[in-house]
């Protein structure tokens, strides 16, 4: 357990702390000389139970509130100091507001210096004490008078910290490691050291850790635990690390930084906040104010932008955004504390609910309900209220690692709650059964009704598709929950085309005849050198935009290729020419050969070659060198099988193999560099269309 000390200055605090523990933990200069605490002290008892406490004790002096408040994060139980002949002060009233901000609600007070005064005194002290403690969690912890001078009273204040100890459920160590560093110094023969307490998680001996927010990366060498030499250190614990790494020096980190576990380092500098005004302030927290915030052990600048539509009043709380100087490493359901800009007076304080906050439409209604699902504190609750609202997702890798939770408890929620998760490259978004179901219903609701009302077209493109639906995914969830129904054969992924399994596509009566027509061009003898469009419109008197609508229809269905502009082959033609191009390959040395080889194969004149080459130059099937070309293998069957009977067989006849000395009027122009690439991504839209680019 971790006791910290609170109360105005010179009470005795750190009296207290030596009469319980006989640390003295005033060790600074100024401090011997000002005899007052400047900076946190540490002490630690070992308890009849084989526990160890930590105590932190702090500053009372008005200007060391910042100190103050860089312990108080992680302490257990506060110990309220009140001097019983000053009675109840400034830093009384400031410090337990800040314990009560700070969601510290085990406690007890101890009224020091009673040696100074008598009975009626001390009553009148209790009352006095008891008044203030009343509008916080503390009302009703126990009071015990005591003297640090003569000893009366500390026995009795000892055993009470020793039972809550005891009593005191220990930390969950479920969650990912987080250590708020509060000193950071060098330790001869060690090297660098950092104290503070654990925030959540467990570390070992061993363990990569990253300093946020500067993401220097460290590796944990050792560890004293509550004062004591660990193998492990745990939430709840006060520890020392000793770390080591490349840029790991005792001024690379300081108060304020946060030891984590790797997977954690994500700064933040825009938070949305549940806050609280303090009753004892006199203005509201209005729009754009200056702040200093204080979390854990760090202190930063802050701006206060309102999400409601009033300033928040005294005693008042709401949602607000906080936009920071500086980034900070932080953690939902964090407490943290607005002080004013000239570090006078705590203003207000309270916990973060967003780390991931919109800079735009942060207001809206739709967000406020985020807001409030959000500010749950249990994890599973706080999800399933997300997932309840608008937009119906969430992106669930953030989710987890904002709450910093550990993989083992990200994997259980997922079977708790029965989420379907949605993997994309970069992140996991999940989803609610019922969400997913009504998504996917839809999906095939209007891929039915597309193919109904457009038969001659092979499915919705994934981008139409998804802006129908609601919820509205992500484009890579999207992807990836078509790719989970296609594995289930519910739809099919025709390359960017979606559709129904059963579909096929059909021309209508008009087109079948058109195609009729057209068909025969590129068919037979010149199907190598198939006529254009234009001149196909010539031949049947068909217009050339019908013509060119046609080919584009018969197109998508996979039958023919559009090898250059306006330039269509029949997709078994293709086929053919890739294995004679195959055959061609493999007679000449290294499989390199050049447009000219191919050419005399196909008898179609060097710029016909020329384009088909550079086609799937465009779709990868040839690698270029220079002039020459040769095969990607892996890429030989994107366009299928040549056409029955056509299939070429035996050797290749007529093949040069000097290469392109023999041909020197066959030096194409490849100056345009022109598919010097293979462009596996970007196909043209009437042929093979990219697949899905997602896993
Ligand atoms: N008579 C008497 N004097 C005390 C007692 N406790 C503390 N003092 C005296 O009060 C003065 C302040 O005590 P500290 O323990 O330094 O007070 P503090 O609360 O730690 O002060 P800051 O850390 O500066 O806020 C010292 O001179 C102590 O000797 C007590 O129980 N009885
Ligand atoms: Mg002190």
């Amino acid at each position: 357990m971790i006791v910290g000390t609170a109360g105005h200055i010179d009470h005795g605090k750190t009296s207290l702390v030596r009469a319980l523990t006989g640390v003295d933990t005033d060790r600074l200069k100024e401090e011997k000389a000002r005899g007052i605490s400047v900076d946190l002290g540490f002490a630690y008892l070992p308890a009849p139970d084989g526990g160890i406490l930590g105590f932190i004790d702090v500053p009372g002096h008005e200007r060391f509130v910042h100190n103050m408040l860089a312990g108080a994060t992680g302490v257990d139980f506060v110990l309220l100091v009140v001097a019983a002949d000053d009675g109840v002060m400034p830093q009384t009233t400031e410090h337990l507001a800040i314990v009560n901000l700070l969601g510290i609600t085990h406690g007890a007070v101890a009224i020091t210096k009673a040696d100074l005064v008598d009975a009626d005194r001390l009553a009148e002290v209790r009352t006095e004490i008891a008044n203030v403690l009343a509008t916080t969690a503390l009302h009703d912890v126990e009071m015990f008078a005591v003297s640090s001078q003569t000893g009366d009273g500390i026995a009795e204040l000892r055993a009470r910290l020793f039972a809550a100890s005891s009593a005191q459920d220990s930390r969950s160590a479920k969650g990912r490691f987080r250590l708020a560093v509060d000193r950071s110094f060098i330790l001869p023969g060690a090297g660098t050291v950092v104290t503070g307490t654990v925030l959540s998680g467990s570390v070992a001996v061993g363990d990569q850790v990253v300093i946020s927010p500067s993401g220097l990366a460290a590796r944990v060498r050792a560890i004293h635990a509550q004062n004591r030499v660990a193998e492990r250190g745990r939430a709840g614990d006060r520890c020392a690390l000793n770390l080591a790494g490349e840029s790991i020096t005792k001024d690379a980190i300081s108060r304020g930084d946060v030891v984590l576990d790797p997977e954690l380092h994500a700064p933040v500098n825009r938070i949305d906040a549940l806050v609280q005004v303090l009753a004892s302030e006199t203005k509201p927290l209005t729009q754009w104010m200056p702040v200093r915030l204080h979390h854990a052990a760090v202190e930063v600048g802050a701006r206060v932008v309102l999400l409601g539509d009033e300033p928040v009043a005294p005693s008042g709380e709401a949602f607000i955004q906080l936009v920071l100087e500086q980034p900070i490493a932080a953690a939902v359901g964090d407490r943290f504390v607005l002080r004013d800009t000239t570090a006078q007076r705590t203003i207000a304080g309270g916990a973060f609910v967003d780390l991931r906050a919109p800079a735009r439409k942060r207001r809206t209604p739709e967000r406020i309900a985020q807001l409030e699902a959000s500010a749950i504190a249990d994890p599973d609750r706080a999800l399933t209220a997300l997932l309840d609202g608008a937009p119906g997702y969430i992106d669930f890798s953030t989710f987890v690692r904002d709450r910093a939770l550990s993989a083992a408890e990200r994997e259980a929620m997922i079977a708790r709650l029965s989420l379907l998760r949605l993997v994309t490259p970069k992140t996991e978004f999940v989803i609610s059964p019922v969400s997913w179901l009504g998504l996917k219903n839809d999906i095939v609701a209007t891929l039915t009704r597309f193919h109904a009302e457009h038969p001659n077209l092979p499915g919705i493109g994934l981008e139409r598709l998804r802006l129908q639906l609601e919820p509205r995914l992500p484009t890579p969830a999207f992807a990836a929950m078509l790719q989970g129904l296609a594995r289930n054969k519910e739809v099919a992924l025709d390359g960017a085309w979606i559709r129904l399994p059963g579909h096929e596509v059909r021309l209508s009566p008009v087109d079948e005849a058109l195609w009729a027509r057209i068909a025969p061009f590129i068919k037979g003898e010149g199907r190598f050198r198939p006529p254009r469009v234009r001149d196909i419109a010539g031949y049947t008197s068909i217009s050339e935009q019908e013509v060119r609508r046609v080919f584009k229809l018969i197109g998508r269905m996979g039958r023919v290729d559009e090898v250059a502009h306006d330039h269509f082959f029949l997709r078994s033609t293709v086929a053919e020419i890739v294995q004679i191009m195959t055959a061609v390959a493999a007679a000449v040395p290294n499989g390199q050969f050049s447009a000219a080889q191919l050419r005399d194969q196909l008898d179609n004149g060097r710029k016909v070659a020329i384009q088909i080459l550079e086609f799937f130059d465009r779709h990868g099937v040839t690698i270029r060198h220079g002039d020459l070309r040769r095969i990607n293998k892996h890429r030989l069957d994107l366009f299928g099988k040549p056409a029955e009977g056509m299939t070429v067989s035996g050797t290749v006849a007529k093949i040069d193999i000097s290469g392109r000395a023999s041909f020197p009027v066959e030096r194409p122009d490849f100056k345009s560099g022109k598919g010097r690439e293979p462009v596996l991504g970007g196909f043209d839209s009437h042929s093979l269309p990219p697949k899905i680019g997602v896993r």
